[in-house]
C-alpha cells in the first residue's frame, strides 16, 4: 500500500495525515546525552561505579568515553531519527581543557562551550540537568544531607546550573528544561523521615534563589519511589515534589518519570490530572521493567497510552516538555538512543491521527469507542510513519540497522 491509500482510509475516518506529519514535525523532544556512555559523564575518574540510587546493567562494547566519541555517535542517531530534536545533558558531562578541570560547586557556562557550538551547528536546543549522584559528596543523601557543608556544595552545584541553564537557553535561543533529581534516601526504616524533606526543600529554594528568567530557564522537580539501595525511604517522593512544585509554581514544574512509580501507575493517566494544575509539566518518558530499570523506549500500550494523552492534552503546543531517560549497557547503544526516540516519535503520530472520540464518550456510545478503537489497531499506521521519515529526511523502517551496523564495525568495536 501506499502513502496515498494509506492517508485515504484514515480521511475516511475524518483524519487529515498530513496535518498530522506537519505538526508533529515541529515538536522538541529531548534527546539524553547518557544512554552513549552508561550515565558515566566526563568529570568524575571513569573506573568508579554509577552511585546514587541509578544504576546501568551490561557491557556491550563500543561505549563512548570522551565528548569526541559522544558527539560522534550522537551525530548518527540524530542523523536516524526523524522530528525535532533538543539535547539533553547533565553537569557531569562539563568538557574541561587540559587544567581546568572544576568539581561541581565551580562549573561555569563556558564549560559547556563545546556543546554550545555541537548544538548550534546542528540547530538544537539543549536542556540541563545538574548531577546530585556519582561523586564523592554524593553518599546516600545531597541535598537533604545533615551536614550543612555538604548541603552547600549541593546548593552551589544546582545555582551554578541554573546559570549554565541560562547560558544554554540564551546561547540556543530556546528555553532550557532544568530537572533536578536527587537519589537521596535510605536503604531502612528511617528514624526521621521529616527532617531530610524539610532541609531538602529549603535546599531547592536556595537554588531558585539564584535569579533566572523563567521564560528561558523551566526549573522542574522529579519525584521517585525508590532506588537500588535506597530502599526503604526515598526523600523526594511524589507527594513531596508535587507539592513543591505546586506552591512554586512561578518558578517550577513537576517532572513525571513513567519508571518512578509503583507498577499498577501509569503517568498516562498523570498528565490530565497534573494538567488541570499546571500550565507546563515535564516527562522522562522510559520503560520500567517491574522496577526504575531504564529499558529502551518500545511501542508498548503505555508509551501509546502517555502518547495519546500528551496529544489530548494540547501538550504538543508546549505545556509537555518531553525527554527521554533510559540507558541499557548490554546492547548496541546507538540502536537502543535509536529505537527508543523512533517508538516516542511512532506513539506520537499514532496519537495524532487517532479520531478524537471524546464526542462519543460524552454521549457514552463505549460501544462504537471499544468498536473504533480496536479496528484502528489494523490501520496502515507504517505507511504513514515512513512518510513521516521521508519528510524528515530520515530512513523509514527497515533502513537504518545497516548504518548502525556499519558504524559498529567501523568505530564502535575500535573502542577496547
Ligand atoms: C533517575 C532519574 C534521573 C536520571 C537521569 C540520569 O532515576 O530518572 O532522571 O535517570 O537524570
Ligand atoms: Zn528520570
Amino acid at each position: 500500500m501506499s502513502y496515498v491509500e494509506a492517508k485515504a482510509k484514515y480521511a475516511a475516518l475524518g483524519v487529515d495525515t498530513d496535518a498530522a506529519i506537519a505538526k508533529l514535525r515541529n515538536v522538541p523532544v529531548a534527546l539524553h546525552c547518557w544512554q552513549g556512555d552508561d550515565v558515566r559523564g566526563f568529570d568524575t575518574d571513569p573506573s568508579k561505579p554509577l552511585t546514587g540510587g541509578i544504576q546501568t546493567t551490561g557491557n556491550y562494547p563500543g561505549r563512548a568515553r570522551t565528548p569526541e566519541e559522544l558527539m560522534a555517535d550522537l551525530d548518527v542517531v540524530l542523523k536516524l531519527c526523524p522530528g525535532t530534536k533538543k539535547m539533553n545533558l547533565h553537569a557531569s558531562y562539563a568538557i574541561f581543557e587540559d587544567g581546568d578541570w572544576a568539581d561541581r560547586d565551580k562549573l561555569e557556562p563556558k564549560h559547556f562551550k563545546k556543546w554550545v557550538d555541537f548544538c548550534k551547528e546542528r540547530g538544537l536546543g539543549c536542556d540541563f540537568n545538574p548531577t546530585f549522584f556519582s561523586h564523592p559528596k554524593a553518599n546516600g543523601l545531597t541535598l537533604s544531607h545533615p551536614d550543612p557543608e555538604i548541603r552547600k556544595f549541593w546548593i552551589d552545584h544546582g545555582k551554578a546550573c541554573i546559570r549554565i541553564s541560562t547560558y544554554l537557553a540564551e546561547e540556543l535561543g530556546q528555553p532550557c528544561i532544568m530537572n533536578i533529581w536527587t537519589g537521596d534516601g535510605f536503604k531502612d526504616i528511617p528514624a526521621d523521615r521529616m527532617g531530610p524533606r524539610v532541609r531538602y526543600k529549603e535546599a531547592i529554594d536556595e537554588i531558585l534563589s539564584e535569579p533566572f528568567d523563567f521564560n528561558k530557564v523551566k526549573p522542574c522537580v522529579e519525584s521517585k519511589v525508590f532506588g537500588i539501595g535506597v530502599e526503604a525511604y526515598t526523600v523526594g517522593s511524589a507527594e513531596f515534589s508535587l507539592s513543591y512544585a505546586a506552591v512554586n509554581k512561578d518558578r517550577c514544574i513537576p517532572l513525571m518519570d513513567n519508571g518512578h512509580y509503583h507498577p499498577t501507575e501509569v503517568v498516562s493517566d498523570k498528565i490530565p490530572a497534573l494538567l488541570a494544575f499546571f500550565p507546563e509539566i515535564a516527562l522522562h518518558i522510559t520503560r520500567p521493567i517491574r522496577w526504575d530499570s531504564d529499558h529502551v523506549v518500545l511501542l508498548d500500550d503505555e508509551t501509546k497510552e502517555l502518547c495519546k494523552e500528551i496529544v489530548r492534552c494540547g501538550g504538543l503546543e508546549g505545556s509537555v516538555k518531553m525527554a527521554l531517560d533510559y540507558f541499557d549497557a548490554s546492547i548496541n547503544r546507538i540502536s537502543a538512543w535509536t529505537v527508543g526516540f523512533r517508538n516516542v516519535q511512532k506513539a506520537l503520530l499514532m496519537a495524532l491521527i487517532t479520531p478524537d472520540l471524546t464526542a462519543m464518550q460524552n454521549e457514552s456510545n463505549w460501544t462504537e469507542i471499544m468498536v473504533i478503537s480496536e479496528e484502528l489497531k489494523t490501520m496502515p499506521f507504517g505507511e504513514i510513519w515512513n512518510e513521516y521519515c521521508r519528510q524528515c529526511g530520515a530512513p523509514e523502517d527497515g533502513q537504518w540497522f545497516a548504518t548502525v551496523k556499519a558504524y559498529e564495525e567501523e568505530v564502535l568495536a575500535k573502542r577496547v
